[in-house]
C-alpha cells in the first residue's frame, strides 16, 4: 500500500509518523477548509530530483548553471498559472501564503505605508497585519469589517472612509475565515478614488476563482492577486502571486521574491505546482469546483435546520463558520475535540466580535474542498453535517461516539481518496 519502500528500511522510527498520517487521512473525513488531498502525480513532482537544485533567479536569468530543465519546467509552471487565474505575469516560487503576502507588500510599499484590509476578527488573515506579527512593525494597517454580520455584508461605505482618511497604497481583498463573496468593483472604485493598488488574497478561493465558479478579482481591474497552491486549487504546499498586466509591478515583485526576501526556490514544488495547474485546467476541475459550493450549502441547510447560527448567514463558497457557544453552549475547542475523537477534522475559530479567546473561542471554521476531493456529494455533506450537530449535541455520550466513529469511517471507505483527477 505505501510509496515509503525505502523510508521503511532505512528509518523505521519515522516511517511509523508516516504511516500513521496515512490511516489518519483514510480513517477519518478532512473539513479543515484550507486542506485538501493532492493527486499521486503532484506528490511524484514534490518527490522528484527537482529538489536537488538550486536555481536562484527566474528562467533565463540564474546565478547557477545547469538550468536547462528547471528553466523549461518553471516556464510550463508560469503559464498554466497564467492561464488559470488570466494573468499576465506569475511568480510561482513563494514558499507559502505568508512569504507570497510579506513580498506583495515590500514590492508595491515603502515602509510606513498604510495598507487597508480586512480585521482579523472579521475573516481576514494574520497576515493582513494583525497586531502580533513583525510585518506589522514595518507598514501601517488600517481595516475593514463587516456590516451586518448576520448577512455577511462588507462595511463599503466605512471602508470608502478609511481609505479616503488614511490614503492607504494598497487595498487589500481577502480573507481566511470568510464565506461570502465580495464586491471588487466596489473596492477597485474606491482605490482608484485614494490612487491605491487593489489586490486580493485569494488563498482560500484559488480553486474557485481557477474554475470560473467565484467572480475573478482581475474581471474587475484588480492589480495582483497572492495566493497558496494548496487550498482548493488542489496543488502542493506553497505560495503564489499573479499580476494582471502590469509589467513594472511584475518586476517589482519579482526582485522582492528574489533577492529580497527568498534564496533558492523550492525547484521540486514549483513542478508539482505545474503538474497541479495542469489538473486545474482540466474541465473536470470545474465540475468538482461547483461540487465544493453544493456541498457547502448542503452543511449550511443542515445547521440552518438546528438552528445553529452561522456567520455571515451561510456561504457563497467553499467554508461555514457557526457559533456554537452561542447556539449550543459548546466551546469552538470542545467542538474541535469531540469531532476529531468521531473521526472529523475542522478547527476551532474566532468569530466576529467574539467574547471568547482565540485558544477556545466560540466558533468552528469548516469547509469542503477535501471531502468534495474524495468524491463526496450534497448526501454525505448533509449526512456529515448531521454527525456533526448529532455529536456536539451529546458530547460526554461514549457510546454514541464509538458509534458515530465507525459510520464516519464506513463512509470514508466508501470514497477513497483518487491517486488521478484527470482521465
Ligand atoms: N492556515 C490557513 C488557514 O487555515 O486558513 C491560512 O493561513
Amino acid at each position: 500500500m505505501n510509496d515509503y519502500t525505502f523510508i521503511q528500511q532505512q528509518d523505521p522510527e519515522l516511517y511509523a509518523t508516516l504511516v500513521g498520517e496515512e490511516e489518519r487521512e483514510r480513517t477519518g473525513v478532512e473539513l479543515i477548509p484550507s486542506e485538501n488531498y493532492v493527486s499521486k502525480a503532484v506528490r511524484e513532482a514534490a518527490g522528484s530530483v527537482f529538489t536537488n537544485k538550486y536555481s536562484e533567479g527566474y528562467p533565463g536569468k540564474r546565478y547557477y548553471g545547469g538550468q536547462e530543465f528547471t528553466d523549461a519546467m518553471e516556464r510550463i509552471t508560469i503559464d498554466r498559472a497564467c492561464q488559470l487565474f488570466k494573468a499576465k505575469y506569475a511568480n510561482v516560487q513563494p514558499l507559502g501564503g505568508a512569504a507570497a503576502n510579506v513580498a506583495m507588500y515590500f514590492a508595491l510599499m515603502e515602509p510606513g505605508d498604510t495598507v487597508l484590509g480586512m480585521d482579523l476578527s472579521h475573516g481576514g488573515h494574520l497576515t493582513h497585519g494583525h497586531p502580533t506579527t513583525e510585518i506589522n512593525k514595518v507598514f501601517n494597517f488600517v481595516r475593514y469589517k463587516m456590516k451586518d454580520v448576520a448577512t455577511g455584508e462588507i462595511d463599503y461605505d466605512e471602508l470608502r472612509t478609511v481609505a479616503l482618511e488614511h490614503k492607504p497604497k494598497i487595498i487589500l481583498a481577502g480573507f481566511s475565515a470568510y464565506s461570502r463573496e465580495l464586491d471588487y468593483e466596489k473596492m477597485k472604485a474606491i482605490a482608484d478614488e485614494v490612487g491605491a493598488y487593489t489586490v486580493a488574497d485569494v488563498a482560500h478561493i484559488t480553486g474557485l476563482i481557477a474554475a470560473g465558479v467565484l467572480k475573478n478579482p482581475f474581471d474587475y481591474g484588480f492589480d495582483v492577486m497572492t495566493m497558496t497552491t494548496h487550498k482548493s486549487l488542489r496543488g502542493p504546499r506553497g505560495g503564489m502571486i499573479v499580476v494582471r498586466e502590469s509589467e513594472e509591478l511584475a518586476k517589482r515583485i519579482n526582485k522582492a521574491v528574489f533577492p529580497g526576501m527568498q534564496g533558492g526556490p523550492h525547484m521540486h514544488i514549483v513542478a508539482a505546482k505545474g503538474v497541479a495547474f495542469k489538473e486545474a485546467l482540466d474541465p473536470s476541475f470545474r465540475t468538482y469546483a461547483e461540487q465544493i459550493v453544493k456541498n457547502a450549502k448542503a452543511m449550511e441547510a443542515v445547521f440552518k435546520e438546528h438552528d445553529i447560527r452561522l456567520l455571515a448567514g451561510g456561504t457563497d463558497n467553499h467554508l461555514l463558520l457557526a457559533d456554537v457557544y452561542g447556539s449550543l453552549g459548546v466551546t469552538g475547542q470542545e467542538a474541535e475535540s469531540v469531532l476529531d475523537e468521531i473521526g472529523i477534522t475542522l478547527n476551532k475559530n474566532m468569530i466576529a466580535d467574539d467574547p471568547r479567546t482565540a485558544m477556545d473561542p466560540s466558533g468552528i471554521r469548516f469547509g469542503t474542498p477535501a471531502m468534495t476531493t474524495r468524491g463526496m456529494q450534497e448526501a454525505e455533506a448533509t449526512k456529515l453535517a448531521e454527525l456533526m450537530v448529532t455529536v456536539m449535541k451529546d458530547k460526554d455520550n461514549a457510546e454514541l461516539k464509538t458509534k458515530l466513529r465507525a459510520e464516519v469511517k464506513e463512509l470514508c471507505e466508501a470514497f477513497p481518496v483518487p491517486d488521478s483527477f484527470v482521465s
